[in-house]
C-alpha cells in the first residue's frame, strides 16, 4: 500500500513506548476481566471501527468574517486524498473519504479512485451542493435551491444532484448526501407548505436517480444561512421527508445541527426505531453549528449516542447500518491533526459503550432503578480505555502516539514547501 508517512518513522516511535503500553493494557485488561469482560474480543472491535474523513475538512475552514489559512494546506481534491491518507495512517480508524461536489469535481474519476485505491482508502457518502452560485451559473440559489419559487433553480439543483450520484457511481460510492440551506429571512417571505412541497417535488427527482443500492440521506440544520426558517430545519421535518421519499431515504444526523442541550441520542433512538437513521456528522457545538472538534466539549453526550448505536447493534435491530462521518471545520489548528484526534475520540466513544453491561442496564430499566442504571452508564464513561485504542493502532501498523508521530514526521512543513498557498483552493471558508 503507497503510504505518505514512512513506517520506520511509526516504528521507531512504537518502540520507545511498546513497553508502557504493554503495562497499561495488561492492567486494563485485569480491571475488565473483574467484570467479565474479554479485553481482546474489544480492542478486535476497536480495530474494526472506522469512520469517514470529510473532504472539505482537511482544508481550514474559517467563518463569514475571515480565514487564516495555515501552510501546506492542500489546495484541490487530489492533495486533500494525500492528507486523508496520513490521517488514516496516523489514527488507523479512517479507511474512507466523503467528498464533496463541485467542491472536488476532477475531469477522470477513475484516476482519483485509483489513487485512492493506492492508499487503502474509499469513498463514501458523496454530498452535493446547492447552497452556493457556482461560477457562471445560469440561475441563482439566493432564494432556495430544491425549493425555489423558479422552476430554472429548482432544475438545476435537481440535475446537479443527480451529477453527483454519477461522480459517486464511479468513485464506489453508495450514498448522497443532502444539505440545503433553503429557508427565508424574514416572517412572510416564504409560505411554509408550498417551499415544502417543492423541495418534496425536488427530491422525488433526485430519488428517482438513485441506484438500486444507494440510500440518500437528508441532513437537517436548525439555521444558517436562513435565518428566520430552514426548510428542512430538525429531525422532524427530515423524517417527513424521508418517510415520504421512500426506503431509501434516510436521514442524517448532524451533532451540531441542534439547539444547545438536545436530547441527541434520543432523536437517534427514534430513527432507529423506524429505521430511518442514515448517518452522522461528528463533530461538538457550543453555541450552534460550531463544527468544533469531537468530543472536545461534551464527550458525555458522544458516549450517550454511541450508547444509543451499540444498543442497536447489541440487539440486532433490523435495518440498522448507518454512516459514520465527521464534519468540521478548523481555524486555529491543523486540520489534520484535529481530524486524527476526532477520530480516536469518536472511536473512544464507540468502545466504551461496548463496555456497558446491557442486561444489567435493561434490569436497572426494569426496576425502575434510576441511580444504579445511570451508574452503568457513568461507571464506563469514567473509565480511561486509552490502551485499548491504542493496541488496536499498534496492531495494525499505526502509531501508539498518533500526533507524536505526525509532528515527528514533519508532515505539514514538507507539505509547505511543495503546496504554495492557492487563494482559490475549494471547499473552504464557509462552513
Ligand atoms: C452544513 C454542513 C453540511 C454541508 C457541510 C459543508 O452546515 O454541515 O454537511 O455539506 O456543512
Ligand atoms: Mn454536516
Ligand atoms: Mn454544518
Amino acid at each position: 500500500m503507497l503510504r505518505r508517512i514512512d513506517a520506520s518513522v511509526i516504528n521507531d516511535e512504537n518502540e520507545k513506548l511498546k513497553s508502557h503500553l504493554d503495562a497499561d493494557y495488561a492492567a486494563l485488561a485485569d480491571k475488565l476481566a473483574r467484570d467479565n469482560i474479554d479485553i481482546e474480543t474489544i480492542t478486535a472491535k476497536a480495530g474494526e471501527f472506522q469512520v469517514a474523513v470529510p473532504s472539505w475538512g482537511t482544508g481550514t475552514g474559517g467563518t463569514r468574517f475571515a480565514r487564516f489559512p495555515g501552510t501546506g494546506e492542500p489546495r484541490n481534491i487530489w492533495e486533500k486524498l494525500e492528507d486523508c491518507a496520513v490521517i488514516n495512517e496516523m489514527s488507523g480508524c479512517t479507511d474512507s473519504v466523503s467528498p464533496h461536489f463541485p467542491w472536488d469535481v476532477v475531469s477522470d474519476f477513475s484516476e482519483l479512485k485509483e489513487k485512492a485505491d493506492a492508499y487503502g482508502l474509499k469513498w463514501v457518502s458523496v454530498n452535493s451542493n446547492t447552497f452556493q452560485d457556482q461560477k457562471g451559473q445560469e440561475y441563482s440559489y439566493k432564494y432556495g435551491s430544491l425549493s425555489n419559487t423558479k422552476k430554472e433553480s429548482r432544475d438545476l439543483a435537481i440535475q446537479h444532484n443527480l451529477d453527483v450520484i454519477e461522480y459517486g457511481k464511479q468513485l464506489g460510492a453508495k450514498s448522497l448526501t443532502v444539505w440545503v440551506g433553503d429557508g427565508s429571512n424574514h416572517p412572510g417571505q416564504s409560505h411554509f407548505q408550498r417551499a415544502f412541497e417543492r423541495y418534496l417535488a425536488s427530491m422525488e427527482e433526485v430519488y428517482k436517480g438513485l441506484p438500486d443500492d444507494w440510500e440518500m440521506h437528508i441532513e437537517h440544520k436548525m439555521f444558517e444561512p436562513a435565518f428566520y426558517s430552514t426548510i428542512i430545519q430538525d429531525w422532524g421535518s427530515n423524517l417527513l421527508a424521508a418517510m415520504h421519499l421512500g426506503p431509501k431515504c434516510k436521514s442524517l444526523v448532524d451533532l451540531g445541527h441542534h439547539a444547545p442541550n438536545t436530547n441527541i441520542e434520543m432523536i437517534v433512538s427514534r430513527l432507529i426505531q423506524f429505521k430511518k437513521l442514515g448517518g452522522f456528522h461528528f463533530n461538538d457545538s457550543k453555541y450552534g453549528d460550531d463544527d468544533l472538534d469531537s468530543g472536545s466539549l461534551h464527550p458525555y453526550q458522544q458516549f450517550l449516542i454511541f450508547n444509543e448505536l451499540v444498543d442497536a447493534e447489541y440487539r440486532g435491530q433490523e435495518g440498522f447500518g448507518p454512516a459514520y462521518m465527521l464534519d468540521q471545520s478548523h481555524n486555529v489548528t491543523d486540520p489534520a491533526e484535529s481530524l486524527i484526534n476526532s477520530a480516536i475520540e469518536v472511536q473512544r466513544s464507540y468502545v466504551k459503550a461496548l463496555l456497558v453491561n446491557r442486561e444489567a442496564l435493561y434490569g436497572y430499566q426494569e426496576d425502575n432503578d434510576a441511580l444504579m442504571a445511570s451508574l452503568e452508564l457513568k461507571n464506563v464513561f469514567n473509565l480511561d480505555i486509552s490502551p485499548i485504542l491504542a493496541m488496536a493502532r499498534y496492531r495494525k501498523g499505526a502509531p501508539i502516539n498518533p500526533l507524536g508521530v505526525y509532528r515527528a514526521a514533519g508532515y505539514r512543513e514538507g507539505m509547505a514547501k511543495q503546496r504554495p498557498q492557492d487563494p482559490n483552493a475549494t471547499g473552504s471558508g464557509i462552513v
